[in-house]
């Protein structure tokens, strides 16, 4: 008697290596496409399986997460999971697993690339170049701002903010942090950070790059009068998640020179933009790509991959956001 496998859906494109993981272990229904899946088509398509699979721009809303009465995890690719209400999935027992470590080195390298660019003003640079109107130069032809032994505020020591951190130290820098909790002496020592207020942060940071997760405690958490306390020369570099910042304050921060610019990666409502933002010369504007390396990219869909494979062999998946969910198992 053949046993019948148990369904996996993958919502849109990922390394084949990923998908090899699990061929032959669960019946696949793959959306091998870069479209993501409308509300509608999800609920349709995600009805009987056991995993899904899927980048965390895809939204789990409570009513589609209670209608799917077969799922046991959702294998998110990338370290955030404000896509999904955990505590309604772990009301449901819905494991909810993402990948860490994998991309915090990836991704502070890409805080610092919008870091340099910004303050340098690479962008700016190229743009000119390619628009062929360098002509002659000037004694401040494109006179930017030093990175080297200024401050650097990290609003957010978590992996990623330490491993920014870590490279401002090869840039000589001072570093600040701030976050709900203290580091331990051993990584303050490391990385040579002093624990510091928001308020001090905001105020004595030439950086402050943001490194919180998307929280209710967390959403809009630097907006008008915390960018009114920064340096007039202060730059602001955003890779964790848009609504952690008021787009609009920051726009007309900018446009009021209440700092000097900012390096965003990630917006509120990703992919549209805020006009105001693409109208503003002293901004570097990346379409969410901290963590895309081609090597990080691929290790993130494995691990995604992993861990619904470990829930298919009854295991432990790797990296669970939700772990209380596996200790009592039996909720449904
Ligand atoms: C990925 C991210 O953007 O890991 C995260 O939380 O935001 C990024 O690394 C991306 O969502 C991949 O699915």
């Amino acid at each position: 008697m053949t046993q019948t496998k148990s369904k996996v859906l993958i919502t849109r494109r990922v390394y084949p290596e990923a998908v090899e993981i699990l061929r032959g272990h669960a019946e696949l229904d793959y959306n091998d496409s870069d479209d993501r899946l409308e509300s509608a088509e999800l609920l349709r398509r995600a009805q009987g399986a056991m995993g899904i699979l899927t980048p965390n721009t895809q939204r789990f809303q409570v009513e589609l997460l209670h209608s799917l009465t077969d799922l046991r995890i959702i294998a998110n690719i990338g370290v955030g999971f404000d896509n999904v209400d955990i505590a309604a999935a772990s009301e449901l027992g819905i494991l909810i697993s993402n990948t860490p470590d994998v991309l915090t080195e990836t991704t502070a390298d890409f805080a610092f690339a919008l870091l340099l660019a910004i303050s340098r003003r690479v962008v700016e640079a190229n743009r000119y170049l390619l628009e062929d109107r360098w002509t002659r130069g000037s004694i401040d032809f494109f006179a930017g701002h030093d990175v080297h032994h200024r401050t650097l505020g990290i609003f957010g020591l978590g992996r990623i903010g330490a491993a920014v951190a870590r490279r401002g130290r090869g840039f000589s820098m001072k570093i600040l942090y701030h976050d709900a909790r203290k580091a331990s002496k051993d990584l303050e020592g490391e990385l040579a950070a002093t624990f510091v207020s928001k308020e001090q942060l905001l105020r004595e940071s030439d950086f402050v790059s943001v490194h919180v997760p998307l929280t209710e405690e967390t959403r809009k958490s630097i907006a008008e009068p915390q960018l009114r306390l920064m340096k007039k020369t202060s730059i602001l570099i955003n890779t964790s998640r848009g609504a952690v910042v008021d787009e609009q304050a920051v726009v007309k921060a900018i446009q009021q020179k209440w700092i000097a610019g900012a390096g965003l990666d990630v917006f509120e409502r990703e992919p549209r933009i805020n006009p105001e933002l693409l109208n503003l010369r002293n901004v570097v504007l990346t379409p969410h790509i901290a963590s895309s390396s081609e090597d990080t990219r691929r290790e993130m869909c494995l691990m995604a991959a992993r861990n619904i494979l470990s829930v298919l062999n009854g295991r432990r998946p790797e990296s669970l956001v939700n772990r209380s969910v596996w200790e009592s198992p039996a909720i449904r």
